[in-house]
């Protein structure tokens, strides 16, 4: 008997340990989403219940970050462990863009591959598709993302403000009809579809003045970019939600049984926000409210779902946000005229596309029931980690120099900062993190993107912050210590080879 109650408990011993070596790994990230958008992060004026839930029962970081303030640079990162400004052309791409991802050569979900799980991205990819700018939609169109290690796609091709405005699974446009094949453009008009210039009056929102997302008109909305046929194919915006959390719902529940890792890449709150009829007027703070209040209600969907199968102790989520938040991004969407007291960016400076922190510090929050406890993490993070941490956990050696393995940190169990981190905004200016001190290299961009009204951050004067007493960035403390500037502007020169 004793030798049976042993050989059971190391049974389950085991089935614990292998369970804990390779857990389910979701990959929440939102699009645009604030450091201040969040009710646990401190947002009063909306509440986001399912987040909260989250980070409740994980690791909720206070100075996690995107790599760079803008989405395709950011998701180069993630997918490469690499900073995306040591690549040229990882600036936010057209929707006709050719893949940037390198097809030979480590990508984060090729870790999971190695360590055999099954990989899938279902959501916004926006790291562009094909070898070339010319491509035929109407065809097969690699190399994509399933050229870069995800078993299974289904995405829309850049930003939902982007023509195409179709899904794609695996290479192909869903729901072509091959009398009315697709043509795209982003320098000259195609076809016979209105446009936002030319036929005002048939939009159901607005675009804002001189953003210029008044292109072919998709569903009422003027979008960037040109394109003619593929009527049937073209998604209806507020199907967006149900689409792609059905889709990574099935593949959850196709692969419930085997490892899987699920990058799931939500477009809001994105511009254009369109969201799902249940959720319109429902924040008090315009569609981009509502568009939150979506996607915390998709979060809260996909831990349904795994409770439902069973298999939310062995799956580990990550949620968090490609780049900091913006308000009017294009569009006439209420998001500034019903703001109502709002802080998307929270306690921070800046927003989208700047190097102040807003830009890049963003929500993140990590869970795994059973393995890691609840805390509040303050550990400097970087979300290009995430593909060191996890080769880290599978027993990988994976070759980047930028990524650093934070699996400690990621798991709750060390609180130990990243030793520096960069920050990079939308004019390519780097910013410096370590300890409590952040430099922002002197820079001949503008100072405010008045369009967005934005602080990029960038000034031909040195900027120094002390973060620690002055998260608000506040105060230029350049001028005052001298030899901080020098010490970082050396740390950052030596990264930068
Ligand atoms: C900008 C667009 C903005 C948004 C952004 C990409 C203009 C004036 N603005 O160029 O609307 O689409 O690109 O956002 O065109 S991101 O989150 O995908 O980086
Ligand atoms: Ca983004």
């Amino acid at each position: 008997m004793k030798s049976v109650i042993s050989l059971t408990l190391i049974f389950f011993v085991f089935l614990k340990l292998s369970a804990q070596q390779k857990p389910n790994v979701i990959f929440i990230l939102a699009d645009d989403l604030g450091y201040g958008d969040v009710s646990s992060y401190g947002a009063t004026k909306i509440s986001t219940p399912n987040l909260d839930n989250l980070a409740a029962q994980g690791v909720r970081f206070t100075n996690a970050h995107a790599t760079s303030s803008t989405c395709t640079p950011s998701r180069y990162a993630i997918m490469t462990g690499e900073y995306p400004w040591r690549k040229s052309g990882t600036r936010i791409l057209p929707g006709d863009a050719a893949l940037i991802v390198p097809t030979e050569g480590p990508t984060l979900p090729k870790i999971f591959k190695h360590a055999g799980y099954t990989t899938a991205v279902v959501g916004k990819w926006h790291l562009g598709l094909g070898d070339a700018v010319a491509k035929n939609w109407n065809g097969a169109i690699k190399p994509g993302p399933n050229e870069t290690g995800f078993d299974y796609s289904f995405i829309f091709p850049a930003t939902a403000d982007r023509v195409p405005t179709v899904f794609m699974e695996n290479h192909h446009v869903v729901a072509l009809d091959s009398d009315d094949p697709i043509e795209v453009n982003y320098q000259k008009k195609v076809g016979n579809d209105p446009t936002g210039l030319e036929n005002p009056e048939l939009l159901k929102m607005k675009s804002s003045p001189n953003h210029g997302h008044n292109n072919t008109i998709v569903n009422g909305v003027g979008r960037i970019g040109y394109m003619s046929g593929g009527h049937r194919a073209r998604w209806t915006d507020e199907e967006m939600p149900m689409t792609f959390l059905y889709k990574a719902n099935s593949f959850i529940e196709d692969h419930k049984d085997k490892p899987f890792f699920l990058f799931y890449a939500l477009t809001e709150p994105h511009v254009p926000r369109m969201p799902s009829t249940m959720f319109k007027d429902q924040s008090g703070l315009g569609y981009r409210g509502d568009a939150i209040l979506q996607l915390d209600w998709a979060v809260g969907e996909i831990m349904k779902q795994l409770t439902y199968l069973g298999i939310e102790d062995n799956t580990l989520i990550i949620f968090s946000s490609d780049n900091g938040p913006v308000l009017d991004d294009g569009y006439v969407d209420g998001a500034v005229t019903q703001l109502n007291g709002h802080t998307p960016w929270g306690p921070l400076r800046g927003g989208k596309y700047s190097t102040y922190e807003a830009g890049t510090r963003v929500p993140m929050m990590v869970s795994w029931p059973g393995t890691i406890k609840p805390s509040v993490s303050d550990a400097l993070f970087s979300q290009i980690d995430l593909m060191a941490s996890f080769s880290k956990m599978f027993g990988i050696v994976s070759e980047t120099t930028d990524s650093h393995d934070m699996l400690e940190v990621m798991l709750g169990n060390s609180t130990q900062d990243r030793d520096y981190l960069i920050e990079q905004g939308s004019s390519d200016n780097l910013a410096i993190i370590q300890g409590d001190w952040k430099y922002i290299a002197p820079s001949k961009g503008r100072e405010i993107n008045e369009l967005v009204n934005i602080e990029l951050g960038n000034s031909i004067k040195p900027q120094l912050f002390n973060l620690s007493d002055d998260l608000g960035e506040t105060t230029n403390l350049a001028e005052k210590y001298p030899n901080k500037v020098k010490e970082l502007q050396k740390k950052l020169e030596e990264v930068r080879k």
